[in-house]
């Protein structure tokens, strides 16, 4: 189910990227199609927010020496004191920016027994790919819509797994030996996405001048979507709240 949460929505120059554009610009005085475009491009930038009581994050029960030294914490939820969401992914669809998925794979690292990054994006047929850091065994198990895709053990010093898994939304990858390890790639079908940082916010740039439709999603907290303009060499500020 999608939920229109309130979105607060501006535009603004911002001196950084217009005088990037400027040098972009110049640098095409020969009028190379290919510069042109780059000049007709700006940039969305803002926060996702909570808006309600999160939940108190859950004690981990680390019986692994191994990720017992690493000093982890629940990550299920983050939201700082403003209500600033971590880990949501904010990502853009419509018409004319749907792109080839890249021929490099997404790399998702298990490192001090947390998958990074927790949340990503995927273009759709770009391949994962999921390496250990650790010297300990991690099983990945990755399910789309509850349903298991695959199922590998990986111990220290395995190689990596790459896997290019087309359906769904979401590929979901749990550790079936450290239980708090979660991880989210979604798919897309483009590369202007973005995941928010510790405050909540995000900027995605390189954007087509255009009208779209801005997501921003939280694999616990939900979804909110909005009707975004970007025009060129603008930097358009949304505030996305979420509310469940
Ligand atoms: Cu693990």
């Amino acid at each position: 189910m999608r939920r229109v949460a309130p979105w607060i929505i501006v535009f603004a120059a911002v001196a950084g990227s217009a005088a990037g554009l400027v040098h972009l610009a110049e640098a095409g005085k020969g009028g190379k199609a290919k510069v042109k475009a780059a000049t007709k491009t700006g940039a969305i930038a803002g926060t996702v927010t909570f808006d309600g009581k999160p939940p108190k994050p859950a004690k981990l029960d680390i019986t692994d020496p191994v990720c017992a030294r690493a000093g982890i914490a629940d990550e299920t939820v983050v939201v700082d004191a403003r209500g600033g969401v971590k880990d949501a992914f904010v990502s853009l669809s419509g018409k004319g920016l749907a792109s080839k998925p890249p021929s490099e794979p997404v790399v998702i690292d298990q490192r001090g027994c947390m998958y990074r990054p927790r949340v990503t994006g995927v273009v759709r047929g770009q391949s994962v790919q999921i390496e250990n850091a650790d010297s300990t065994l991690h099983n990945i198990h990755a399910y789309v819509g509850g349903a298991t895709e695959f199922n590998l053990a990986q111990p220290k010093g395995a190689k990596p797994i790459e896997k290019t898994i087309e359906e769904g939304n979401v590929l979901e990858l749990k550790c079936d030996v450290h239980p708090w390890m979660r991880a989210y790639a979604v798919h897309v079908d483009n590369a202007h996405f973005a995941v928010t940082a510790d405050s909540g916010s995000f900027e995605i740039t390189g954007v087509p001048a255009g009208t779209y439709t801005l997501t921003a999603w939280h694999p616990v907290l939900g979804e909110t979507t909005a009707q975004v303009k970007v025009l060129k060499g603008k930097t358009t500020k949304v505030a996305a709240t979420l509310t469940k």
